[in-house]
């Protein structure tokens, strides 16, 4: 009976661990790691991205994202850009607007009190 309890109980964790981020995505950049991620799957349209900051030295730092999927064979370059709100902890959330599926690059702006601006770039598939 106390087996099967553990079991249960490592479901009930283990699917809650997979609601909690539907995207995730570790990027680095000026000797910095972030994670990227998502509640919900990242989808074309409106998406709420979670930026965690794991050095603390960027605590209280100014985040900004610059999304944009260059020009392709008949259509324009697009491009969306959001300040991000800090959410404690390390976290700042980022409302972008993806206006199409594929692959878009990321970049992520990190801007510290006191120090040099980082920049760190990824891609993300939606
Ligand atoms: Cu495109």
């Amino acid at each position: 009976m106390k087996k099967l309890l553990k079991i249960f109980t490592a479901l009930v964790l283990g699917v809650t661990l997979l609601q909690a981020a539907a995207f995730e995505k570790t990027a680095k950049g000026g000797g910095t790691e972030i994670m990227i991620s998502s509640d919900k799957p990242l989808t074309p349209g409106n998406n709420k991205l979670l930026i965690t900051i794991k050095d603390t030295k960027y605590k209280d730092a100014k985040v900004s994202v610059k999304v944009f999927m260059p020009e392709m064979p008949g259509m324009p370059r697009m491009e969306a850009e959001a300040d991000a709100t800090a959410m404690g902890d390390g976290m700042y959330d980022a409302d972008l607007n993806f206006s199409m599926s594929g692959t878009w690059q990321v970049w992520v702006y990190i801007a510290p009190t006191d120090g040099k601006k980082v920049r760190i770039k990824t891609s993300l598939n939606i």
